[in-house]
């Protein structure tokens, strides 16, 4: 309940706003325009609130952690900020009398897409538990003006279409051009003599504008409003008579067109880096845009920039904010006149790095060409740290030559951003146990044995505000009923379903409202989709970014197979399953996107085959993004969690389905492991080969899927599927490329690189667990009550609450009102 919120003030905001904005009446007004109004008038409610923090933290002069990231992935904001402010009953009824439907207002507001997948999401669940707990933060990223792009999907095949969510404006955003910063690309670098002292000046260069826009970040119930910064570019001088004069029209119009293109979209990569150079132009922008600003800040208050560290720490989301430690080093160097050790010792006293994957291919790595053509103070900064850093290693290990090789930041003509972070920071941490440890000891262990200091694990959480609040009321309001509403700011607190979990009468309800879920999903399948599934089924589910570690294959190739098992018997018994999808490929990536057509032809056969009485349906939901994530979570029984052992550095939809009681069917990789370790591997399905057991196979050349595919029939029927036109009739080759990722030894990847069809039949065992455990409801409620009561550990309150401890060491404000 929030007690200030007054109903009619409310209503005449609302009503006013949309006079102001639209000239309209409210009953002329269209759910769009009535969106604004009520955001507005949201915004009304906290600005007092946002204000009086950032007082707060001035007072009492806080020390505050900076989140880099190159994605947010916010979704939606109004629900959430209602939530939050605690006013969700409140605004509810206050529309209703006005004859409007909250649920249907909120599904105006586009998805805020600034991210790709886990990795963006994780940034936009620590907003909102550092603003819940009262830390002092910012988010700081880029105002991308076209996210993560919209899929649709048109004859099976994934179609990419641009993110325009700013067309209509951003109720919640403020632009802030007092914070403007200029970032300067290329040119040359000149040496001037003043006095006796050398001064860097970088000449010849284009620079931009960045303005940052703010966002709120509303805390729950606590009147702390934190900010997302994200910056915006514009030209630094629009055309002016002058540069005709003096002949720079050419430079007015390519530093027009550097702004225009800077942040004009997301790079819808996942994991995987792609070497773009405006990628790294991206990477500065922001980057240099926020540490200059964070430095202004400081000095506003303090004269020692010496002690800079006390009252700012860098947070860098991956390597991609890695160029903020040589940007540091360049404002403490070059504009505040530190020495270089001075310099460095208060860059590696604020800057800390996470680590997200251990996937090669993600790794960024820059041509020196490219880096110092764009960055050439920069890149001197960066040669200087590897320089000292080679000393380093040779110290420590006098004569190897190896060592220094492997470890060099500069090598082989690239800059290699990781080794840069692990150098310059005071921490780095991986994001879950498993994770961190084969960081320790297999892709980073030089680096870990030369300063074993640094590495820790912080396990990743999410919130429960969103994905359970806000996502699933009627779970939400069931636990609250039993248990109290602490587990809204203090998740461990769930723990006291536990007490419930045997009790047939709360079983039957959380079937129910499970079940009604699933009416939810069905209805929104049904409208988007146009297929019927019965949710009476089991809704099996595996949505995340598509990708081929994640091995979205192999959960089809089992559909396939069961399938040719119904046909051969089509009285098997078996509990109606739904397979259910989501997924966006990155828009480069072809077998991603072929795995997506494959897919669809799957679902086309089997959901239209009417011999096997509907007991599978396989359901493709276009558009993978936040806002029907969380429709998708409430209502999963059956949580798909298959990524090949130690290729998923943690996962997070894994804790979201959990959270809302569904069950893990997974392998020990990733938070798996710690999940099941909290519900206990009875409450989950279980498959597959170690982490240890992978990374033997791949150091010792892969294996022979052959001699799977030469012995196993039911296997080979199913590969054999893929190419004689079963699910393609008109072009048998369409799947070829898969069949042979799988099976081919000419091609130059290793076959069948993620161990499906070793692992297939593992998995197909622990399918019909899942079946069997199914008939018994009572179990089956127990254990999801079971996985629900356990989750405790995967709230990001949790993994803040670690990082504030362990790496930033944030003192917690309360806001009075
Ligand atoms: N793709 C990992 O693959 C992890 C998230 C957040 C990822 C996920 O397993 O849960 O990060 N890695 O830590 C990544 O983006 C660049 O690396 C991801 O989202």
């Amino acid at each position: 309940m929030n007690k200030g919120f007054d109903k009619e003030t409310f209503k005449r905001s609302v009503v006013d706003n949309v006079k102001n904005m639209f000239r309209r009446t409210i009953d002329e007004a269209t759910p769009h325009q009535v969106f604004q109004a009520v955001a507005y008038a949201v915004k009304d409610v906290i600005i007092d609130e946002w204000i009086a923090t950032h007082k707060e933290y001035e007072k009492k002069d806080v020390k505050t952690v900076y989140y880099l990231s190159m994605e947010f992935l916010m979704g939606r904001a109004l629900g959430n900020n209602i939530i939050n402010i605690c006013a969700r009953d409140e605004i509810k009824e206050t529309l209703d009398e006005m004859g409007f439907d909250l649920d249907v207002i909120e599904d105006q507001e586009p998805d805020a897409a600034l991210g790709n997948g886990g990795l963006g999401r994780l940034a936009a669940c620590f907003l909102d538990s550092l603003a819940t707990l009262g830390y002092p933060a910012y988010g700081c990223g880029i105002r991308y003006r076209y996210g993560m792009f919209k899929q649709k999907i048109e004859n099976g095949y994934q179609v990419e279409v641009p993110d325009n969510w700013l067309k209509d404006g951003n109720p919640f955003e403020i632009r802030r051009p007092e914070y403007a910063a200029e970032v300067k690309f290329g040119g040359f670098v000149r040496i001037e003599n003043q006095g006796g002292v050398n001064h860097f000046v970088q000449d010849g260069y284009q620079s931009v504008r960045a303005v940052p826009y703010d966002l709120p970040v509303i805390g729950y119930g606590n009147n702390v409003v934190n900010t997302l910064r994200i910056w915006d570019a514009e030209p630094i001088n629009t055309f002016n008579l002058d540069s005709f004069d003096r002949g720079d029209y050419q430079k007015a119009v390519e530093q027009e067109n550097l702004a225009k293109t800077i942040v004009e979209v997301l790079y819808p990569n996942d994991n995987h880096y792609a070497g773009k150079e405006l990628r790294l132009k991206q990477q500065y922008f922001f980057i240099s845009a926020s540490v200059q600003r964070a430095v202004r800040k400081y000095k506003e208050k303090h004269d020692d920039i010496r002690k800079f560290y006390e009252k700012v720490v860098f947070q860098l989301n991956d390597t991609h904010p890695t160029v903020a430690i040589p940007e540091l080093m360049r404002i403490l160097l070059d504009e505040e006149g530190l020495t270089w050790d001075e310099a460095w010792e208060v860059t590696t006293k604020t800057c800390a790095y996470t680590n997200h994957t251990i996937m090669s291919e993600a790794l960024e790595k820059w041509p020196i060409e490219l880096f110092s053509r764009l960055l050439p103070r920069i890149y001197q900064i960066v040669e200087e740290i590897n320089r000292r850093f080679q000393n380093q290693i040779q110290t420590m290990y006098p004569g190897n030559q190896e060592k220094l090789r492997k470890m060099s930041i500069i090598y082989d003509g690239q800059v290699k951003m990781a080794y840069m972070a692990i150098a310059a920071s005071f921490s780095v941490n991986g994001v879950a146990r498993l994770h961190t440890e084969i960081l320790k000891h297999q892709e980073l262990k030089d680096f870990y044995e030369m300063m074993p200091e640094k590495f820790n694990n912080k396990t990743n959480g999410i919130t429960q505000r969103r994905f359970l609040l806000h996502g699933n009321p009627l779970l939400a309001d069931w636990v609250t009923s039993k248990i109290g509403d602490e587990w809204i700011t203090d998740l461990p607190h769930i723990k006291k379903l536990e007490l419930f979990a045997e009790d047939e009468k709360c079983q039957f309800e959380f079937m129910n409202i499970k079940y009604q879920n699933k009416l939810r999903l069905a209805r929104y399948i049904k409208e988007n989709n146009g297929i019927d599934v019965d949710p009476r089924s089991i809704f099996d589910v595996q949505v995340k970014r598509l990708h081929e570690y994640k091995r979205q294959l192999m959960n089809i190739l089992h559909v396939m197979y069961l399938y040719n098992q119904l046909k051969d018997n089509p009285d098997m018994d078996m509990i109606p399953r739904t397979f259910i999808f989501g997924a966006k490929a990155a828009a480069g990536y072809k077998r991603a996107k072929l795995t997506i057509k494959l897919i669809n032809s799957v679902a086309d056969v089997i959901n239209n085959d009417k011999s096997i009485n509907g007991k599978i349906k396989v359901v493709f939901i276009e558009d993978y993004r936040v806002s029907n994530a969380e429709l998708i979570f409430a209502a999963a029984d059956v949580s798909e969690q298959i990524s090949t052992a130690s290729k998923e550095a943690s996962g997070t939809s894994n804790m979201k389905f959990m959270l809302n009681g569904a069950l893990t069917l997974g392998t020990m990789d990733g938070a798996n492991v710690e999940i099941v370790e909290e519900v206990g591997a009875d409450n989950a399905f279980i498959f597959g080969m170690s982490s240890d057991e992978v990374i033997n196979y791949e150091n010792n050349g892969g294996y022979y899927p052959m001699d799977i595919f030469n012995n196993d029939q039911e296997i080979r029927r199913v590969l054999m599927q893929l190419i004689n036109g079963y699910y393609a009739p008109d072009n048998p080759e369409l799947f070829r490329d898969i069949y042979n990722s799988l099976l081919n030894t000419k091609s130059s990847d290793r076959a069948d690189t993620y161990f499906i069809l070793k692992d297939f039949r593992s998995y197909a065992e622990a399918h019909q667990r899942v079946d069997k455990a199914y008939r018994d409801q009572a179990w089956w409620a127990k254990a999801a009550i079971l996985n629900m009561a356990n989750c405790g550990k995967f709230t990001s309150d949790r993994t803040i609450e670690e990082y504030v401890k362990d790496i930033w060491h944030l003192k917690k404000v309360t806001v009075e009102m």
